[in-house]
């Protein structure tokens, strides 16, 4: 297994958990740790053996407390742009086609609120927090969190959070539809590995395809989803495992999947 300085990634069964691993500065995500995560999701991505993956943060403090200031404070303005500075997470961890969990466990801000929004979903432990508190820095966000925030709550209050860089509390994300589920803090890794065994346990083919049908949604108009959704659907009918999924339904045993 690859050695990386800033995640520690480790495998049980089918699931992958990579955990954020710079605790002494909030989890804040650098360079390196943009670099680290890239490789690691995508070998998550290539590797048949596994099935899902959560990611946490080490420490009971932060998930990741935003991009890492530190870094970009002195950064010349026009090596954002010429740069594309960010892009590398839609590259490097949007583009990840298996399912994945972002397991909350702190404060989630600016940067750190964004990564967890590009999960597939949030559990997070009763004492997360969530904000985009850019504004406060004299900038924005600019990891997704504008558009994908925007998503989750709504207009409202997404508005009132990127404007006034107030925190959300676990309970008041769980009510506005930003995260699936909140537990707590100390059951929070072994809660979210579990649903990543359910997820694991899956037919594999069938979890990309549900995810891309779902993300679609937020992609096109609902005519065009709908056909789209048809057309995934018409692909998955096709597959070995739909066959073996119907079989061990009628003959009542657990499927054995082939993910093809
Ligand atoms: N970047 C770098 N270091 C950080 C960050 C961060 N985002 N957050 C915390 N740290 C570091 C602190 O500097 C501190 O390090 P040190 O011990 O060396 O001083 C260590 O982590 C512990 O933090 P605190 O002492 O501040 O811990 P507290 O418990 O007092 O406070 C908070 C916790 C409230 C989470 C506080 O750390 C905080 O407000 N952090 C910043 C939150 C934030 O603003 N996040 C958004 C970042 S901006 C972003 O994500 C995208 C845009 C960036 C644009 C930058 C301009 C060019």
């Amino acid at each position: 297994m690859t050695d990386y300085a800033t995640i520690l990634v480790e495998r049980s069964g089918a699931v992958t958990l990579v955990t954020l691993n710079r605790p002494q500065a909030l989890n804040a995500l650098n360079s390196d740790v943009l670099a680290d995560l890239s490789a690691a999701f995508g070998a998550y991505d290539k590797d048949d053996s596994q099935r899902c993956l959560v990611l946490t943060g080490a420490g009971e403090k932060a998930f990741a407390a935003g991009a890492d200031i530190k870094q970009m404070a002195d950064m010349p303005a026009a090596d954002f742009f010429l740069q594309d500075f960010f892009v590398g997470w839609q590259t490097g961890v949007v583009a990840t086609r298996k399912p994945w969990i972002a397991a909350v466990n702190g404060f989630a801000l600016g940067g750190g609120c964004e990564l967890a929004m590009m999960a597939d979903f949030i559990i997070a432990a009763d004492s997360a927090k969530f904000g985009q508190p850019e504004i406060k820095l004299g900038v924005a966000p600019g990891m997704g969190g504008s558009q994908r925030l925007t998503r989750a709550i709504g207009k409202a209050k997404a508005m009132e959070m990127c404007l006034t860089g107030r925190m959300m509390d676990a309970g008041e994300a769980e009510r506005s539809g930003l995260v699936a589920r909140v537990v707590p803090l100390d059951s929070l890794v072994e809660e979210a590995l579990k649903t990543a065994a359910t997820i694991a346990s899956m037919p594999p083919m069938a979890a990309m395809v549900n995810k891309e049908m779902i993300n679609m949604a937020f992609e096109t108009t609902l005519a065009q989803g709908i056909v789209t959704e048809r057309r995934l659907f018409q692909i998955l009918v096709n597959t070995e495992d739909k066959a073996e999924g119907m079989a061990a339904f009628i003959e009542k045993r657990p499927g054995v999947w082939k993910g093809r």
